[in-house]
């Protein structure tokens, strides 16, 4: 008979990991970053507790206003989103936070002030929320620049500058994913002592994968590269198998899928939303880092989402990223079409 794993005593905790990779950085390591973490680990729980009980606590349904994307703000967006701040705010090492649900950047005032600038989504998938269905935040982490005090140039850089980028993300289970740019890991939180557990460590993206993630219902407005690399997966030489495909409309869940399964996550620019949806600071460049550091490709189809330099807080951009075979075929089609 097999013999019964027993279960571990020696529990890898995210601070612990964190604290970890602080000592490879030797004295250069401040631990700031480290405290920063904690704050958004922190958020996590807090605002996991809230999706959790939204239904019991009256915590779905619209907040009444709409946010600087014109989009309805939903209770939980205003409330993850204060939570956040106040707490990002509180840590004293953050100088600005760029919020998708704040028009303009929050600059920190001097009594309070760090080296960090934190962009971030407190809930994305927001239109899932009322159904239950996986939801997620989405963090990236800047430095200041050199000899800053902290504005908003601090954020307006390529996604490459970033020093840490991650996800959390609200589901069965509550999933937090991590790049401070050594590899990516993935941990778990054990409600019961209140603390994430490192359960994937060294996330990997398959080289190849077999499902496709796309809001097809736009299809009538893509662009001839996105048709045809779809045909293209859709109707393969015979005697190999079609693409599944999965979309779940929670860009979080979507992508953690595919960091763990592999395949192709699509939200192109198209004919009609010129620029695409995904905002180019607090969506795309931070799972364009996690993407990368998970050895995948994540592009706009013709340049490296991570060398996008933004000019606008809230900009958007098209996005296609996942296993690295998958999104190079995607791009052939597009270099195809010049
Ligand atoms: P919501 O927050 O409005 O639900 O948007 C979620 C999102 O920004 C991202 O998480 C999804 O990948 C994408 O938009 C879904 O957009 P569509 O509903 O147009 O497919």
């Amino acid at each position: 008979m097999a013999q019964e794993e027993a279960p571990s005593t020696d529990l890898i905790t995210l601070t612990r990991h964190v604290l970890s990779e602080g000592f490879r950085l030797g004295p250069a390591a401040t631990g700031d970053l480290t405290l920063l973490l904690n704050a958004i680990q922190t958020t996590s729980k807090f605002i996991a507790t809230n999706v959790r009980r939204a239904r019991l606590i009256n915590l779905v349904g619209l907040a009444g206003e709409t946010n600087v994307q014109g989009e309805e703000q939903k209770k939980l967006d205003v409330l993850s989103n204060d939570i956040m701040v106040n707490s990002l705010r509180a840590s004293g090492k953050t100088a600005v936070l760029v919020s998708e649900e704040l028009e303009e950047a929050v600059i920190i005032d001097e009594k309070n002030r760090g080296k960090y600038c934190v962009v971030f989504d407190p809930l994305d998938g927001s239109s899932n929320i009322d159904a239950g269905v996986n939801i997620g935040t989405i963090f990236g982490i800047y430095h200041i620049k050199p000899e800053s005090k902290g504005t908003v140039e601090d954020v307006l850089r390529p996604g490459r500058d970033m020093v840490a980028a991650g996800y959390v993300m609200y589901g069965s289970s509550c999933n937090l994913v991590l790049s401070t740019g050594n590899g990516v890991n993935g941990y778990t939180l054990d409600a019961s002592l209140g603390e994430f557990i490192l359960t994937h460590p060294d996330i990997q993206v398959p080289s190849r994968g077999k499902i496709y993630s796309i809001n097809e219902g736009n299809s009538c407005y893509y662009h001839e590269p996105v048709l045809k690399y779809l045909h293209s997966i859709k109707n393969p030489p015979s005697g190999k198998s079609p693409y599944s495909a999965r979309y779940i409309g929670s860009m979080v869940a979507d992508v953690h899928r595919t960091l763990l399964y592999g395949g192709i996550f699509c939200y192109p620019n198209d004919k009609k939303s010129k620029s695409g949806k995904l905002r180019l600071l607090y969506e795309a460049f931070p799972m364009a880092y996690l993407t990368e550091q998970a050895g995948g490709v994540a592009t706009t189809g013709t340049e490296r989402i991570l060398d996008l330099q933004p000019t606008n807080i809230h900009e958007r951009c098209s996005v296609f990223l996942g296993s690295k075979e998958d999104v190079q075929d995607l791009i052939k089609f597009y270099e195809g079409s010049k």
